[in-house]
């Protein structure tokens, strides 16, 4: 799989190459914490692949959204909040995505409101 943008910042992270604080490593992604947490636990899961957003990563195939979702529940349970977190992917800038190599949001350790801001 070719897969990396020399340009990508997560794609840097999976290298090694920009630090992040890996929670997790799996064959096809990895997690680490977010930089500027908006709950106690805020982790991002992203495939080592690079793909700008979810629904890229459906048209990818080879289950490569059902990695990043298992791989969220995982997180999720290894942070405590098994029962209760919330998953985001953010797609377009219009809807606040800022860096285009897809990623899952795993927020959780609070009350969550419903709509979104
Ligand atoms: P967004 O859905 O594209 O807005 O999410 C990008 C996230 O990446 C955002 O929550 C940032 O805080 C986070 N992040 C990071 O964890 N490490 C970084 O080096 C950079 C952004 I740049």
């Amino acid at each position: 799989m070719a897969q990396r943008d020399p340009d990508c910042l997560f794609c840097k992270i999976v290298a090694g190459e920009v630090p992040a604080e890996i929670v997790r490593e799996g064959e096809r992604t990895i997690a680490f914490r977010d930089i500027n947490p908006q709950a106690p636990t805020h982790v991002l899961v992203i495939p080592r692949q690079h793909v700008p957003d979810v629904g890229s990563a459906a048209r990818v195939g080879g289950g490569l959204v059902d990695a990043i979702a298992a791989e969220a529940a995982e997180v999720a349970a290894a942070e405590g909040i098994g029962d209760a977190f919330r998953l985001v992917f953010n797609t377009g800038s219009g809807a606040g995505q800022t860096v285009f190599h897809v990623h899952a949001h795993v927020l959780g350790g609070r009350g969550m409101e419903w709509p979104p801001g």
